[in-house]
């Protein structure tokens, strides 16, 4: 495996974990990992660069430098943040996009990911069993850059041979990076209050049923499609991904397994509005049938491995 893979975002939930693994894979000096802050600290040894995700000449310039073949775009402004800050989103979402897009039309790089999102469907889909092809008419902003990207992907497959891919990513879940600005960052957040404080006050309603993933399978989902052979990958719009759904009362009653006196309460504010546009359960088939695509975790697993990793970490 003679890549050479550049992260965009690297700080970032999934940015920061995926390092870590395609170091384990590829050997830490093949990986550069960058940011638009510096959290080299943070990220295990290698080497690290500071680049705005949307500065095309900047992407060039460090994809010169290392002789990079893959570019990994985790660079994104976040569903709940994106509604605040509409055009801000678009610019960042968008233009990072259409910058790497470029750099492998123009052959400088021969492989992209770039990840959308379960926020890319919208009211109108079907919300159980949600198909890979079916309506799409986002009403988030960030739904709506990620709906627009997937067909920007498939544009740039088409017309200029980009092997670009990308996955629908639900809800991930982890422990060692929070993440920030999202939807579902609650079934996050709700571990780390658990431990600390016993209670945790959910900002969706008990019986909000979305879609979700440990990231573990997320990593392992993200390399696993990148490593496919091309003619596997049928789709470059963006696959569906599919592991758990819950709802946080039920995520909260597997916590009390753990935590007997956990108390949870619910206020939800505006991020309802968005949870309650997507769907609930994902069709995952196609991605399983085209590249072989498997999930290891369940709620109970996951739950365990969380708290099992946190409580260490805090001792
Ligand atoms: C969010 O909540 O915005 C993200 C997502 C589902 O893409 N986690």
């Amino acid at each position: 495996m003679n890549e050479t893979i550049l992260i965009l975002g690297a700080c970032g939930q999934i940015g920061n974990e995926l390092t870590e693994k395609l170091r384990a894979i590829y050997g830490s000096n093949n990986v550069i990992a960058s940011d638009i802050r510096d959290c080299s600290s943070q990220i295990n040894s290698g080497p690290f660069e500071i680049i705005d995700a949307t500065d095309k000449g900047a992407i060039l310039k460090i994809v010169n430098k290392y002789k990079v073949t893959q570019v990994y775009l985790l660079a994104a402004m976040l569903s709940a943040t994106a509604e605040k800050f509409p055009q801000k989103a678009w610019d960042l979402n968008m233009n990072s996009l259409l910058a790497v897009l470029d750099l492998a039309k123009e052959k400088h790089i021969k492989q992209v990911y770039w990840p959308s999102s379960i926020a890319a469907f919208g009211p109108t889909s079907p919300k159980i069993n949600t198909p890979q092809i079916t309506v799409m008419e986002p009403s988030t902003v960030y739904g709506i850059s990620k709906r627009t990207g997937e067909f920007w992907c498939e544009y740039y497959h088409k017309n200029y041979g980009v092997d670009v891919r990308s996955l629908r990513y639900p809800g991930v879940i982890s422990w060692k990076t929070k993440p920030g600005g999202g939807t579902t960052d609650y079934a996050v957040d709700i571990y780390f209050k658990a431990l600390e404080q016993a209670k945790y006050t959910c900002f969706l309603a008990e019986d909000t049923r979305l879609p979700m993933m440990y990231m573990a399978d997320a990593v392992d989902a993200t390399i696993k499609i990148m490593q496919a052979n091309s003619s596997e990958i049928k789709i470059r719009t963006s696959y569906n991904l599919a592991a758990i759904s819950f709802t946080p009362a039920q995520i909260a009653s597997e916590i009390k397994k753990y935590i007997p006196n956990f108390e949870i309460t619910y206020e939800p504010d505006f991020r309802q509005k968005i949870a309650d546009s997507w769907p609930q359960i994902i069709d995952d088939s196609t991605a399983r049938g085209d590249w072989n695509w498997q999930h290891k975790f369940d709620l109970k697993s996951m739950t365990n491995d969380i708290l099992k990793n946190l409580k260490a970490q805090n001792q």
